[in-house]
């Protein structure tokens, strides 16, 4: 039996181009700024973004620890979504390595927040508070159930932001779901934010590696943080040739993911028990509501992964499920099928 792994585009395992790109790949010493494919990848990411420059990292969560060190002087304040992956996932490493403050505003539906509540939130040149430095935006939303950010929205938040001289940071492990999804460059979607993180390991399926994009300066000020965390890596090209296979094969079939989802998210509304709210799910991200569950959440985590489905679970009753390369619309048809059994069996 085929296990379906719904968890997570995380778990994507990379394709045989990718293999065979890092196979192949021409190495020296990043450190040294010697692996031509590293630095390959970065102009390719830079250019892709629309951002003058741009650096390898190890994962979504270290892009974005550099990205708010790089930004930040200690004791700043860093606005947030209360429902944001910065402010939930990731450790608190903004507090415990930056010495930044973490001010979290109400996330709306569509994974932004309100214009008026950035307002009164964001503190005047004041002795009495902490200077607000930084924004953080969120596309795809992940815990919105991966929604896109539309590019208005992206700017009229950014430009609230900036009018108040504040930088802004966007956290886009999902970025090309969001373009994707909206039908829009993605450049579209970063050209208003200072400075972007994006994840080659989730959906575009590249073993490991996250790459944040900026300025020159910032960059240069990136590469520094990266070095301080212990992110500095040597022969990184192995992972970088992944990377650019990643950019330039998979972008385009994210829209299958999303057609899974959308499959996914149908059928499993039709099953007693389960609510979706099908107009969230745009991307590849489905979050499900079994109201009436008799058994403990992770019980049921437990016997979905028996019956051959493995879902992620967020908290309450409230499940995840992300399609992803390596998920084909059969999988798909067969995930339903043994939800739909177990409800019945519980
Ligand atoms: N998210 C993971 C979990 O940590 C929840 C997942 O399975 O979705 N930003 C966003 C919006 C993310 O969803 C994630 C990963 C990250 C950053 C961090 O990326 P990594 O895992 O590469 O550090």
């Amino acid at each position: 039996m085929k296990v379906v792994d719904l968890r997570s585009d995380t778990v994507t395992l990379p394709s045989p181009a990718m293999l065979e790109a890092m196979h192949r790949a021409e190495l020296g010493d990043d450190g040294r700024r010697e692996d031509p494919t590293v630095k390959r990848l970065e102009e390719m990411a830079a250019e892709r973004l629309g951002k003058e420059a741009a650096l390898f990292v190890v994962s979504g969560i270290m892009g974005n620890l550099i990205s708010l060190l790089s930004h930040c002087r200690r004791g700043d304040q860093v606005i947030v979504g209360d429902l944001s992956h910065i402010f939930l996932d990731e450790q608190g490493g903004a507090g415990i390595v930056g010495g930044l403050q973490l001010r979290p505003l109400a996330n709306q539906p569509d994974g932004g927040i309100s214009l008026q509540a950035l307002e009164a939130a964001i503190e005047g040149d004041n002795v009495h508070h902490a200077r607000s430095r930084l924004l953080c935006l969120e596309n795809t939303h992940n815990l919105c159930g991966g929604v896109p950010l539309s590019r208005g929205r992206t700017r009229e938040i950014a430009s609230m932001a900036d009018g108040h001289g504040m930088l802004v940071h966007l956290d886009g492990a999902r970025i090309f779901n969001a373009a994707v999804a909206l039908g829009v460059d993605v450049q579209e979607l970063t050209e208003s934010v200072d400075s972007v993180m994006f994840c080659l390991s989730k959906g575009l399926a590249a073993p490991v590696g996250s790459i944040l994009c900026g300025s020159r300066d910032f960059i240069d000020e990136a590469r520094r943080n990266r070095r301080m965390l212990g992110g500095q890596m040597r022969q990184s090209g192995v992972l970088a040739a992944a990377g650019i296979v990643a950019l330039r094969e998979m972008v385009d079939r994210l829209g299958e993911d999303h057609r899974n989802a959308r499959y996914l998210a149908e059928g499993l509304n039709d099953i007693a028990g389960v609510t979706v709210e099908l107009e969230r799910v745009q991307t590849n991200i489905v979050m499900l509501n079994l109201t009436n569950l008799r058994v403990s959440p992770v019980e049921f985590i437990v016997r979905s992964e028996k019956q051959g489905v493995k879902l992620d679970w967020v908290g309450g009753n409230r499940f995840r499920a992300v399609t992803h390369y390596g998920v084909e619309r059969e999988d798909v048809g067969k995930a339903l099928d043994r939800i739909r059994n177990l409800l019945t069996e519980i």
